[in-house]
């Protein structure tokens, strides 16, 4: 069994959340593809934290799902 130690942190800058629940929306769809660690999003400052491991996940697919749950991403910082 090869465990993956890479490991990566991405800062979201999101678009569209409008409560505390548009966040826990966007934490929870993040933490479901394979390969993110974990995920903070905080509201007021519309930024969502993900630690995640580069050999299995893009940060073009975290867009994506950010996209399909109807919100945005504005631009993102490594
Ligand atoms: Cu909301």
């Amino acid at each position: 069994m090869v465990i993956s130690m890479a490991e990566k942190k991405v800062t979201l800058m999101l678009e569209g959340l409008h409560c505390g629940h548009c966040a826990e929306t966007v934490a929870n769809g993040l933490k479901k593809l394979k390969g993110v660690r974990s995920v903070e999003v905080v509201y007021t400052t519309s930024k969502g934290k993900v630690v995640y491991d580069p050999d299995v996940v893009k940060v073009d697919e975290m867009i994506k799902t950010v996209k399909d749950l109807g919100y945005d991403v504005k631009s993102f910082k490594e």
